[in-house]
């Protein structure tokens, strides 16, 4: 099973023009604050402190790009993108964060896969249907990922993963960072859209 061998922190900003030169195939990690992108980032990456988590909703605030090699040594990038649906945000500042989003998704010619992060408790909601169908007017695959799968009981984590599936029609996998839930179908789903 291929594994990440290293990860480097190469950029992280608030301009499209200053993005990486898109040199590797990369998968973008998109959601609400707080739904949990980039511990589960962290976990995937099995580094603790590589992408900035808080409690804070509204943490990340840039385009982060991390270079990861693989035990195959291919490499990729793997994007923590700002999170979105934070309440006491401006109406300014959303229109701004929708616009840099929407330009970064369509303008990305190596983006090979947008991971749509939702609260497993929550589901999917106005703002990610929105991203869902952008993602399919722009042709870029999208995999839905339910997140803090620790929250829900066991007996109950195959119904509730089975029941978005149904509702969504789209590929569902549940994972928990805290219980280092799912990462193993993340990191092979991944793999698999950058044609490795
Ligand atoms: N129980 C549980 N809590 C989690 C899990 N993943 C993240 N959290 C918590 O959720 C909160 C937000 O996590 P972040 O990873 O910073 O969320 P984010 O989506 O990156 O947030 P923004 O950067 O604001 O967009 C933190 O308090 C985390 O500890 C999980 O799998 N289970
Ligand atoms: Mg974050």
């Amino acid at each position: 099973m291929i594994r990440i061998v290293e990860t480097k922190l190469v950029s992280s900003t608030g301009r499209i023009d200053a993005l990486p030169e898109p040199t590797h195939p990369e998968v973008a990690f998109a959601g609400r604050s707080n739904v949990g992108k980039s511990s589960l980032l962290n976990a995937l990456s099995g580094r603790k402190g590589l992408f900035k988590v808080s409690s804070t909703p509204g943490r990340t605030r840039t385009i982060v790009h991390v270079e990861t090699r693989l035990s195959s040594d291919a490499r990729l990038y793997l994007v923590d993108l700002p999170g979105y649906g934070y309440a006491k945000v401006s109406r300014d500042a959303k229109d701004a964060w929708a616009d840099f989003m929407h330009e970064y998704l369509e303008s990305r010619q190596t983006l090979h896969l947008v991971v749509i992060l939702v609260d497993v408790r929550r589901g999917p909601e106005q703002e990610e249907l929105q991203l869902i169908s952008f993602l399919d007017e722009v042709g870029i695959p999208v995999v839905l990922v339910a997140t803090k799968l620790d929250r829900v009981k066991n007996s109950q984590q195959k119904a509730v993963l089975n029941k978005l599936q149904k509702d969504t029609g789209i590929r569902v996998i549940g994972t928990s960072a805290t219980d280092k839930k799912g990462l193993d179908m993340l990191l092979a789903t991944v793999i698999r859209y950058c044609g490795f």
